[in-house]
């Protein structure tokens, strides 16, 4: 097939069985979503999010989107907008991947830095500061936007759905990370809908706030909360793993060396959750994942450290 723009390339991306050994024989299958155009999942929510807008007669001819972000969002935000010939500004707070960063700007996107110290928070009030400033402005507002659950409800989850029914296999639990919560609210949502006895897991890591305590800093990337997303009233999840960063880069190191393949640390928190829902599972349950992005976009922030170079 001859794709005629990069936006067509988004979504249907491969599912893989892990080789990897779980307890209770449980099998773990990954949605490699690293192989969006982008690089990362939320290239389906940028281009769902802009649709949904432009189809609710919210973007003119010169609007400018405005959204804060960890760097996947905004990526994908600004992937969409190529399509729109509209502007992007981004607000990401300062610590954020420098990779992430510049395939924003590469892609045409200014980018705001908010202080670290000020969190997700402090980006969500930037972003909003400057949607009041400048007009005509769309702030799509992942965190608050019915529209970002509603993006993988709509394609993630059915691509899912579709291919366990081709291979005939049942899923017993979903596991997915968050840092707006839609991923999860999204699956959570319409595997539900379909079988209440699906298992629905949630990954934070160790720093977030699901699990109660005071939010600290965190190496892990793109996931993590400072308050309870609103998508969780109605799709409460079942379970919620609070994951170690030294967990979570030791499954990336790991899937790398074993399986050949690149995660970003979300993916390795991910992993984590669901060898530890597997001690719970009924032998040989099948769970399916999501790796959201790839290692490559966090070379500088020495994803994979080796012995020799630590000591
Ligand atoms: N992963 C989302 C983003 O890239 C939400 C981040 S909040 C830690 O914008």
């Amino acid at each position: 097939m001859i794709y005629h723009n990069i936006n067509q390339l988004i979504g249907q991306t491969p599912l893989l069985q892990l080789d990897i050994e779980a307890p209770n024989e449980v099998k773990i299958f990954a949605k490699l979503e690293m192989f969006n155009p982008g690089g990362s999942i939320k290239d389906r929510l940028g281009e769902h999010l802009l649709a949904a807008a432009a189809r609710a007669g919210k973007l003119t001819k010169d609007t400018t989107i405005i959204e804060p972000t960890a760097g996947n969002t905004g990526i994908g935000l600004a992937l969409a907008a190529k399509r729109h010939n509209l502007p992007v500004i981004l607000v990401v707070p300062e610590q954020f991947s420098q990779e992430k960063q510049t395939l924003m700007r590469a892609l045409g996107a200014k980018i705001v830095h908010t202080p670290s110290a000020l969190g997700i928070k402090g980006a969500i009030k930037r972003a909003k500061e400057l949607a009041n400033e400048i007009t005509p402005s769309y702030l799509p507002l992942q965190f608050n936007n019915p529209e970002n659950p509603r993006a993988y409800y709509e394609t993630l989850a059915p691509e899912i759905a579709a291919e366990f029914a081709e291979s005939d296999q049942k899923i017993a639990a979903v596991v997915a990370g968050a840092g707006s919560g839609g991923t999860f609210a999204g699956l959570a949502h319409y595997f539900k809908e379909r079988d209440p006895k699906v298992v629905t897991a949630v990954v934070e890591p160790a720093g977030s706030i699901l699990n109660g305590g005071r939010p600290h800093k965190h190496r892990t990337e793109g996931i993590g909360v400072e308050f309870v997303p609103p998508f969780f009233a109605q799709t409460r999840p079942d379970r919620i793993y609070t994951i170690e960063d030294d967990r979570a880069f030791a499954l990336v190191k790991q899937l790398a060396f074993e399986q050949g393949l690149f995660v970003g640390s979300s993916s390795g928190a991910a992993l984590a959750a669901c060898l530890e829902l597997a001690k719970s599972l009924p032998k040989k349950s099948n769970i399916v994942t999501v790796f959201p992005d790839s290692s490559e976009r966090y070379l500088s922030k020495a994803i994979y450290t080796f012995e020799e170079e630590e000591k």
